[in-house]
């Protein structure tokens, strides 16, 4: 029998052993992946990178990445977890000798931070005992290249656990909240929809000393002189007495307390709200970071009462070319161009608006208001706005978002997006550069493509538009 034949037994035996592999490899990536979605807040590790922060903390993370957060309109601002990543044996490796040549950058930025007021004594003491951190140097080169759908954000950004422990939060500090939203007029539920997303209400300060990941990050050289500013910003930190060392401790790429904080916008926005002398964003006590948060978003022109956005429904036969931050009418307006909410009614008149749609025209849309950017401030990606706000509506008691998503869009990988770019380029719709992230010149090519083919013209970069653009080529 041909079973019995020693060589067929042998490649059987093969072919079983090699399936076994393969499950129990994914039975191990499974509970990796579900751990880090237990443990992990959604914004610890990134950062945004790819999609935010602003001089202000995160927020500054903002600016220096405001360009490539700008670009990634649709994808989700977290990178995948450290699980699924491959390991950075090369990085281990280059912090060997890094070290050496680390301590050699301290000594000579030792100069640069003395020469910009910082005391010898407090550099000293916030040098004392930092190395440099080949682990922060990993998380900043993988994150750019893993993006995540808006959903899928969506879906862990206002899950029913986020919801029911914001209103817990939002019960236990009810006095503070109302407080904070009488000095600074932003409502309780939008704080409390930051801290969510920014810390899980606290849960998850990051507890890696600043001044260490900071220190490598300067040092590493990519975006060397935005961090090195932000380590001047944290020794001017500890220099005002606010925090000891020590405690100065927050995410990887220096986002620090209850609302992730960069040094310089800690410096710019933080408030004392409890009147003890110190800016305390680190401790367990939220009242310095959440009057902080508030007090950023004030700054930046936060409406009380205005919403960040409206879920509409858009008539049939719409121009999709009006869904763009770039025209803004009153929501009466969008009203005689059949713009209603889901509710059925015109939107009422809170202020000019534009019509979002943050998955293309298969997705739910969006009428958004002047706060929607007042949030952006905090971080550029659409899906974190779109998460602070849809957490907050839900904390207040708000619906879902009703439209679906369109989920079964299979997402365009990396590499297919750069595919997508050249085709779009040759074919003379320039996406100014091919890096495979989506920003707004990619989505106006994408655009201009599917006028040209006649299809509609809602920029989303999916498999189908790909297809479309092979059948061209
Ligand atoms: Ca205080």
């Amino acid at each position: 029998m041909w079973f019995y034949e020693p060589e067929f037994r042998r490649k059987f035996a093969y072919i079983i052993l090699n399936l076994q592999v393969v499950v129990v490899l994914r039975f191990v990536l499974v509970l990796g992946a579900l751990s880090a979605f237990l443990s992990e807040p959604i914004f610890a590790n990134n950062l945004v990178v790819t999609k935010s922060v602003r001089p202000p903390a995160r927020l500054v993370v903002g600016r220096m990445q405001i360009q490539s957060l700008r670009k990634a309109a649709f994808a989700a601002p977290i990178s995948k977890h450290p699980v699924s990543r491959p390991s950075g044996g090369n990085v281990t490796q280059a912090s060997t000798s890094g070290n050496a040549r680390f301590n050699q950058w301290i000594k000579r930025f030792r100069g640069r931070a003395l020469a910009r007021g910082i005391s010898p004594n407090v550099f000293d003491r916030a040098f004392r005992g930092v190395k440099y951190n080949a682990g922060v140097v990993a998380k900043d080169r993988n994150q750019s290249e893993y993006t995540r759908q808006i959903w899928d954000y969506l879906d862990r950004a206002a899950s029913p656990v986020r919801v029911k422990n914001g209103k817990a939060a939002l019960r236990k500090y009810r006095s503070l909240f109302d407080r904070i939203e009488k000095r600074y007029g932003v409502e309780a539920e939008v704080v409390a929809a930051v801290w969510g997303l920014e810390s899980a209400y606290g849960a998850t300060r990051g507890d890696i000393n600043i001044v260490e990941a900071l220190a490598t990050l300067a040092f590493d050289g990519r975006r060397g002189k935005f961090f090195e500013q932000e380590l001047i910003a944290a020794l001017k930190i500890l220099q005002s007495g606010d925090v000891l060392p020590r405690n100065m401790t927050g995410s990887w790429a220096g986002a620090m307390g209850h609302t992730q904080f960069m040094p310089t916008s800690y410096l710019a926005y933080a408030q004392d709200f409890t009147g003890d002398g110190k800016r305390d964003i680190w401790g367990k006590d939220p009242s310095d970071a959440l009057a902080s948060t508030a007090a950023y978003l004030s700054k930046f022109g936060w409406r009380k009462g205005q919403p960040w956005g409206v879920e509409v429904k858009l008539p049939r036969g719409f121009n999709y070319a009006l869904a763009s931050r770039k025209i803004l009418k009153n929501p009466g307006d969008w009203g005689a161009l059949g713009v209603r909410s889901v509710k059925g009614g015109v939107v009422r008149n809170y202020g000019r608006a534009s019509i979002l749609l943050p998955a293309g025209a298969k997705g739910p849309a969006f009428m958004i208001f002047n706060n929607f950017a007042v949030i952006e401030r905090y971080n550029m990606a659409d899906a974190y706005v779109i998460a602070v706000g849809h957490l907050s509506d839900l904390l207040r008691g708000g619906e879902p978002i009703k439209a679906s998503w369109p989920r079964g869009y299979e997402p365009l990988s990396f590499t297919e997006k750069k595919e997508m770019q050249r085709r779009l380029t040759r074919l003379g719709f320039d996406s100014d550069g091919v890096d495979g992230i989506i920003g707004p010149n990619t989505i106006s090519a994408i655009r201009a493509f599917q006028v040209s083919v006649g299809v509609t013209p809602d920029g989303f970069p999916s498999t189908q538009l790909l297809k479309l653009l092979k059948r061209d080529q």
